[in-house]
């Protein structure tokens, strides 16, 4: 297994450090291969190290951002990886996932479920909406943090892949995400579309389960209510993606005061599982970790409350934007209609 990933925001280094070093420590010696774009590559090196872990310069990719996905894994294919694990620079490993892995064989496509507040989940609307016919129906949309391939879904990526870069898509990534229709938000509604329809329906696809194979933190209650009470019987997901607002670039200087929405991102991502997890590894980063504690009083408050148990101390958050955000939903008050088609402001 070869593990690759991808980043090219600057400030987002410590998400790669944070994942290779987790990686490390739980699942062994696996081969990671780091794609960069817009970052130094002798730069990432210094700080990656370069035990196990070859760094690729991203420049001449087509595309950037989330849609480079295919194009990788595609590459390391071609270089005759024969099973390549696509990671997120926005995971922590938390502890040895290698078992939900080993449980499929290569001919299945592995990826994972997207979090709880996802719109429109599932494939049928997606597939649809691209002009597909129907093949088969996923009941939740794929989340592509996480993706296992092998050659015999070389067919699959190179559809994706055509699809990122059709003027259909690229026009519409060139808008806000809210102003795009859900088969347009990002890479992994075109991945549910295509796995949807007839053309794919026979490849077989295994998706990690939120919450218990992977906590998806997006918004406080990303990692919902339920999920997290469930941990408390079955133990923490070994995966931890932290979606959305990253943790790192937040700190006391984001006041109620100066922000309230940047406040409220705060003080979940200082609550966050991925938060926890990354504090782990304070001393081995090598760039500032003050963010992995929680400063901010609310969030010191919760943390003392349930005797700072990473996944319960987010809990009160949860709660609340679990609320607000039913609430939302029962009055109608959302980005998108039934039909993943933008509701007008
Ligand atoms: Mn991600």
């Amino acid at each position: 297994m070869i593990v690759c990933t991808y980043e090219d925001r600057p400030t987002a280094l410590i998400g790669l450090k944070l994942l290779v070093l987790s990686l490390r420590r739980c699942v062994g010696d696996w081969p990671v291969m780091v794609f960069v774009r817009n970052i130094d590559v002798g730069e990432a090196r210094e700080l990656l190290g370069d035990d196990g872990v070859e760094l690729r310069d991203a420049n001449d990719l087509n595309s950037a951002g989330w849609n480079v996905k295919p194009a990788i894994l595609t590459r390391m294919l071609d270089e005759g990886h024969g099973r390549v694990l696509w990671v997120d620079s926005d995971i922590v490993v938390a502890h040895d996932f290698r078992p939900l892995l080993d449980a499929h064989g290569d001919e299945v496509f592995v990826a994972t479920q997207e979090h709880r507040w996802g719109m429109c989940p599932g494939s049928r609307l997606r597939t649809g909406k691209w002009g597909f016919e129907a093949g088969r129906e996923l009941p939740v949309t794929v989340n592509s943090g996480v993706m296992r391939v092998s050659p015999s879904h070389r067919d699959l990526l190179d559809r994706w892949m055509e699809l990122l870069e059709s003027n259909e898509y690229a026009q519409m990534q060139a808008r806000p995400w809210y102003e795009r229709p859900a088969h347009l938000l990002s890479d992994q509604d075109v991945l549910t579309a295509l796995l949807g329809s007839a053309e794919f329906a026979g490849v077989p696809v295994h998706l990690l389960r939120r919450g218990r194979d992977i906590a998806q933190h997006h918004g406080p209650s990303g990692f919902s209510v339920g999920e997290r009470l469930a941990v408390l019987f079955k133990g923490t997901p070994p995966l931890v993606h932290c979606q959305g607002p990253k943790a790192w670039d937040y700190g006391p200087g984001d006041t109620l005061g100066r922000d309230k929405r940047r406040y409220y991102e705060r003080l979940y991502l200082e609550l966050s599982l991925y938060s926890a997890v990354a504090g782990r590894y304070r001393d081995e980063v090598g760039l500032p970790m003050d963010w992995t504690r929680p400063s901010a009083w609310p969030a010191r408050l919760c943390h003392a409350l349930m005797l700072g148990q990473p996944v319960l101390r987010g809990l009160p958050l949860a709660v609340f934007d679990t609320v607000v955000k039913s609430v939302r939903r029962m009055v109608g008050r959302t980005h998108w209609d039934r039909d993943g088609e933008v509701v007008a402001a």
